[in-house]
C-alpha cells in the first residue's frame, strides 16, 4: 500500500516476518516461558509448516530462536503440525506433534530436548523410531491431529487426546495410553463426542479449581476440580469448550450442561480467534492460554505486507465461581509492565442514543481498562443472541461500549461494546463484541474481542473517540 506502511504489533507476539498460525507446546523452563508456534518460512501464506520458537521471561518480551523443528522426515515432510508438551516428574520434556506423512497421512511423533540443561531448549531430537501413532481404524488418515499435553492417571501412567471425526460429523476425542511416551494403545470408546460438530481440531483438556484459586497441573484431579474439553472446530473455526466432569477411571468426560456441549455452546472468544492452547505455568501456578489471531486481511495483502497474523497476549484462566458455567480469562499480569502512562475518566454518564468524547491526547498504542454500571434496567424483550447483529441491533441493556479508531465525522468507526442480554431462564448474559463493518482497513485492529482494547492506529485517526449509550446516533444510515 503507498500510502500506508504496514503496520506490525508491538504488543503481541508475531514472527519477524512470514506466515504464522497455531500456538504449539507452550511451556516453562529452568526460568524461560517456551513458544513453538505453526511458522512457514518462505511465506506469508500458510504452507512448509515448521515449528517457529521463542522465548520470554516474562510472557511478552520475546526473543526469537532457530527452528525448533523443520519438516525433514518421511513422517513430517509434508508440516510438523501441532502439538503439545508434557513436562514428566523427573525433569524430562515430551514433545507430541502432528506430522503430515509424504503421503499427507496425519501421524502423532516424539520429539524432546537433546540438552535438558540448556534454558533454551534450543535443540531438538525426533524419535528415531517415529511415527509413535498412526491413525487407527475407522479414522480417516487426514482426520487425526493435535495431541494434547499428557496427564497421568490414578493408576500412574499417562493419557493423550487427539481430535477426530467420525460418522460424517460427529466430533471425537480419541485417548491414548502410554508408560514411556513412545508406545501408545488406543483406550475404547472416547473421550466424548458431540453430533454435528465435525471435525476436531488442537483439543485442549484440562482441570480447574472450583474454588477459582489457583491454576492446576494438567494431572490434578478428583475433589473440588472440573475438566474444561475445548475443541477447534475445523467447519466454523471457532474455539468452543464446556466444563465437565472427567471420570479418570473410564476416561470417559462429561458436560455439566448437555445443551451447553462442546461445539454447541461457549466460545473461548467471540472474535477471530483459534486452535488455542493452554499450559500450567508450574512456576507461578497458573494455567497460561494461547490462542491465534487469525488474519482479516486478503491473501494478496499478506504477501504485500510480508506477515500474516499475532498470537493473544497470554491468559490466565480460572474458573469462574460465580456462575459455576464459565472459564474467566485475564491477559496475564505481566502486561501492565507496558503500561508507560494513563489517562483516567471516572462517573462518566452515557444517557441512551449519546456519545461522550475521551480525550486521551495522542497515542499510538493503547490499552483500554473501563467498567460499566447499568443503571435503568428494562423489561425483557426478545432477544438476540451473540454479536453478529453488530452495536446498532439493540437489546433491552444494550449495546453500550467504547468507540475506538474513528475519524471526526464518525464515518469511520469501530464500536467495540457490550450487548447484555435476558436469557429464557430470567439470567442477564453479556456478550463482547466489536462491529467491524465500519471498519478502517488501512488501520490494523487485533481481531481478538477480548483484544479489542489493543488498538494501534494511523494517526488520522482517533485511538479512541469516546463512550456511548443505547440506540448510537450514528445507526442512521448504518
Ligand atoms: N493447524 C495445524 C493443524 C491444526 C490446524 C496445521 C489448526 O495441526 O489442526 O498448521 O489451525
Amino acid at each position: 500500500n503507498a500510502m500506508f506502511s504496514w503496520q506490525r504489533t508491538a504488543y503481541h507476539f508475531q514472527p519477524e516476518k512470514n506466515w504464522m498460525n497455531d500456538p504449539d507446546g507452550p511451556l516453562f523452563h529452568k526460568g524461560w516461558y517456551h513458544l513453538f508456534y505453526q511458522y512457514n518460512p518462505d511465506s506469508a501464506v500458510w504452507g512448509n509448516i515448521t515449528w517457529g520458537h521463542a522465548v520470554s521471561t516474562d510472557l511478552i518480551h520475546w526473543l526469537y530462536l532457530p527452528f525448533a523443528m523443520v519438516p525433514d522426515h518421511w513422517y513430517d515432510i509434508n508440516g510438523v503440525w501441532t502439538g503439545s508438551a508434557t513436562l514428566l516428574p523427573d525433569g524430562q520434556i515430551m514433545m507430541l506433534y502432528t506430522g503430515s506423512t509424504n503421503e499427507s497421512v496425519q501421524v502423532q511423533n516424539l520429539a524432546y530436548p537433546a540438552n535438558l540443561s540448556d534454558p533454551l531448549l534450543i535443540d531438538w531430537v525426533k524419535y528415531p523410531n517415529n511415527p509413535v501413532i498412526t491413525p487407527p481404524n475407522g479414522t480417516e488418515t487426514d482426520e487425526f491431529r493435535d495431541p494434547t499435553t499428557a496427564w497421568m492417571g490414578p493408576d500412574g501412567t499417562w493419557r493423550i487426546t487427539i481430535g477426530s471425526r467420525h460418522n460424517k460429523s460427529v466430533g471425537i476425542s480419541l485417548v491414548y495410553q502410554t508408560s514411556n511416551f513412545t508406545t501408545y494403545e488406543l483406550l475404547e470408546g472416547v473421550l466424548h463426542a458431540v453430533p454435528g460438530t465435525g471435525m476436531w481440531e488442537c483439543v485442549d483438556f484440562y482441570p480447574v479449581a472450583i474454588n477459582g484459586s489457583t491454576g492446576l497441573d494438567t494431572s490434578a484431579h478428583g475433589a473440588g476440580i472440573k475438566h474444561v474439553l475445548k475443541a477447534s472446530l475445523d467447519d466454523t473455526k471457532r474455539d468452543h469448550y464446556a466444563i465437565g466432569v472427567y471420570d479418570p477411571v473410564t476416561d470417559k468426560w462429561t458436560p455439566d450442561n448437555p445443551k451447553e456441549d462442546v461445539g454447541i455452546g461457549l466460545q473461548v472468544d467471540y472474535g477471530r480467534y483459534y486452535a488455542s492452547k493452554t499450559f500450567y505455568d508450574q512456576n507461578t501456578q497458573r494455567r497460561i492460554l494461547w490462542g491465534w489471531i487469525n488474519e482479516t486481511d486478503t491473501e494478496t495483502d499478506d504477501l504485500d505486507k510480508g506477515w500474516a497474523s499475532v498470537q493473544t497476549i497470554p491468559r490466565k484462566v480460572l474458573y469462574d465461581n460465580k456462575t459455576g458455567t464459565n472459564i474467566l480469562q485475564w491477559p496475564v499480569e505481566e502486561i501492565e509492565s507496558l503500561r508507560l502512562r494513563s489517562t483516567a475518566f471516572t462517573e462518566i454518564v452515557v444517557g441512551p442514543g449519546s456519545v461522550v468524547p475521551l480525550d486521551i491526547g495522542q497515542a499510538t498504542q493503547l490499552d483500554i481498562f473501563a467498567e460499566f454500571e447499568i443503571e435503568i434496567i428494562s423489561e425483557t424483550k426478545h432477544e438476540k443472541y451473540g454479536c453478529s447483529g453488530g452495536a446498532v441491533d439493540r437489546s433491552a441493556l444494550g449495546p453500550f461500549g467504547l468507540l475506538v479508531v474513528a475519524d471526526q465525522t464518525l464515518s469511520e468507526l469501530t464500536p467495540i461494546f457490550f450487548r447484555p442480554v435476558n436469557t429464557t431462564e430470567g439470567i442477564v448474559e453479556t456478550y463482547f463484541c466489536a462491529d467491524e463493518t465500519r471498519f478502517v482497513s488501512q488501520i490494523d485492529l487485533l481481531n481478538s474481542i477480548t483484544e479489542k482494547i489493543l488498538i494501534y492506529a494511523h494517526s488520522i485517526y482517533e485511538l479512541v473517540y469516546g463512550v456511548f449509550g443505547v440506540a448510537p446516533p450514528w445507526e442512521v444510515g448504518w
